[in-house]
């Protein structure tokens, strides 16, 4: 940024010069109709030498002064006006303007006094310098139009590349979202570092300067920070897709999160992703935990997402699995609503149901209107309006014999309605844009839970549905109701 200031500044005595040269030029020949300077015109045919030679005399002697010693002579400092800001930022037509003016007026100030002695060289760098101070606005509104239909072109190809390479921040440690982070570059944060006054491509700091264009260059490995915790986001500008776990308490929430997850990074996301990987380092030992076979009740406190950042070159940025785990007791309708910011925008709603429980139709259904109230209420939807987000009803314990278990798609629905669900499958057909049902055993990572997962990413329209491998077609595919 500080080399575009010093250019624009040194620019602005040289291009204006070529306008003010077509002017002197006119001006000459202007003053060669007036007296007493029309005697010229009486005695010579061609008065066109008297034009010239005044032109060149003026722009070529405005020229050495400004960019030669001589300049110092004529209190020209030619110093570009330092912002002493970080980010350095553009200073065109308003900062330039009077900087530019008053060396100007030194200069003009300085030849006009010459002028009256040595008036056939230094009346023509006057007259230049006269018009070259007139035309300094044109000139920089000029380089001002020109940096903003820049910045303004840059931005929004910035936006739109954010937007579909990132689409929000989701902070993996308070559960909230936004809409960039802070950028840390030498010891200031910067919120949502992007083209703007202080640098189109890259940002200028005392040390060093750092990209703040698109999703392809490098400003996703900077250091980031969560606007609403400040936490250390190591998120890199990923994508997150949010699926939200609803559920009555031991419904097989939390088995269900970890089955996914477990399975997502066994197959390494479908051998598509070049890795996968936690994001958190807890989530290590809860998997391991899982897989041995425990799986204790989530607090009702717990706000934290699990999440798995899967990584192709495929894509400008990677792409993050959120799963929002809440603790049952959230669903019995007991706890505050707003402790769950995720449901501001989770992209999808996952619902689990145990079968095998006691009176499990009411115990289901009374989790479910919790779910749907909460999430209206939170939404500040009227109970009218469809929710649109694509729902999956995600029926566990499949290992357990039952009317249930081992269906999927149209098939588990029709079954539920038949034993005893209908309530729910009609409530959620009419609360929910898209609502698919699946059933499978929580307890071991299969591909029947990254399944409704994989679903609800197509449903949702986000591109991390390719990681998610597709049921082998052995029994009848899943379908989407209505
Ligand atoms: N047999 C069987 N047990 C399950 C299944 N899913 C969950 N469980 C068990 O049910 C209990 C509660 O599960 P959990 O995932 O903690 O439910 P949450 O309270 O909804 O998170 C745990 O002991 C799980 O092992 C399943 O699909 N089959
Ligand atoms: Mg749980």
């Amino acid at each position: 940024m500080k080399n575009l200031n010093s250019a624009v500044w040194n620019l602005a005595f040289i291009v204006p010069l070529v306008p003010a040269c077509l002017l002197t030029y006119l001006f000459f020949g202007f003053l060669l109709t007036v007296f007493p300077f029309d005697f010229f015109s009486y005695v010579f045919d061609d008065t066109g030498p008297f034009q010239a030679a005044p032109t060149v005399i003026g722009c070529l002697g405005f020229l050495i002064i400004c960019f030669g010693t001589l300049g110092q002579h004529f209190e020209m400092k030619q110093k570009v006006p330092d912002p002493d800001k970080y980010p350095v930022p553009f200073i065109g037509l308003s900062n330039m303007w009077k900087s530019l003016a008053s060396e100007f007026y030194n200069l003009g100030m300085w030849v006009l006094m010459f002028s009256i002695a040595l008036f056939p060289i230094f009346f023509p760098i006057l007259v230049v310098t006269v018009i070259m101070a007139i035309l300094l606005i044109p000139y920089l509104a000029l380089v001002d139009a020109g940096y903003y239909v820049v910045m303004t072109v840059a931005k929004t190809i910035d936006k739109r590349q954010y937007r579909h390479n990132t689409k929000r921040l989701v902070c993996p440690e308070c559960g909230r979202a936004s809409d960039r982070p802070f950028y840390e570059v030498c010891g200031s944060g910067i919120l949502g570092l992007r083209p703007s006054e202080e640098g189109i491509f890259t940002v200028e700091m005392e040390s060093a300067s750092f990209p703040c264009f698109g999703s392809k260059g490098k400003r996703k490995d900077l250091a980031q920070t969560c606007p609403l915790c400040s936490s250390i986001l190591e998120t890199k500008e990923g994508r997150p897709f949010v699926i939200s776990v609803a559920g009555a308490p031991s419904s097989g929430k939390t088995s269900f999160v970890h089955s996914v997850i477990g399975r997502v990074l066994s197959t390494s996301g479908n051998g598509k992703a070049d890795s996968a990987l936690l994001y958190h380092a807890w989530e290590g030992p809860e998997l391991a935990k899982y897989r041995a076979g425990t799986c204790d009740p989530t607090p009702a406190s717990f706000q934290m997402p699990n999440i798995v950042k899967l990584e192709s070159s495929r894509l400008d940025t990677c792409r993050l699995l959120y799963m929002f785990d809440v603790g049952g007791e959230f669903f019995t309708g007991h706890i505050e609503a707003d402790i769950q910011p995720q449901y501001a925008y989770t992209d999808t709603l996952a619902f689990a149901l145990d079968p095998t429980c006691d009176r499990p139709e009411d115990v289901a259904l009374n989790a479910y209107r919790v779910l749907v109230e909460r999430y209206r209420q939170f939404n500040r939807m009227d109970a009218s309006v469809t929710i649109d987000l694509p729902l999956a009803v995600v029926v566990t314990h499949a290992d357990v014999p039952g009317p249930l278990s081992g269906l999927s798609g149209k098939e588990l629905r029709d079954r539920m309605a038949d034993e005893g669900y209908f309530n729910l499958v009609n409530s959620a057909e009419r609360d929910f844009r898209r609502v698919s049902f699946f059933s499978c055993d929580a307890r071991t990572e299969s591909d029947a839970a990254v399944e409704a997962v994989r679903r609800l990413s197509e449903d949702a329209g986000e591109d991390i549905a390719q990681f998610f491998s597709r049921r082998r077609r052995m029994g009848p595919s899943p379908m989407v109701l209505p």
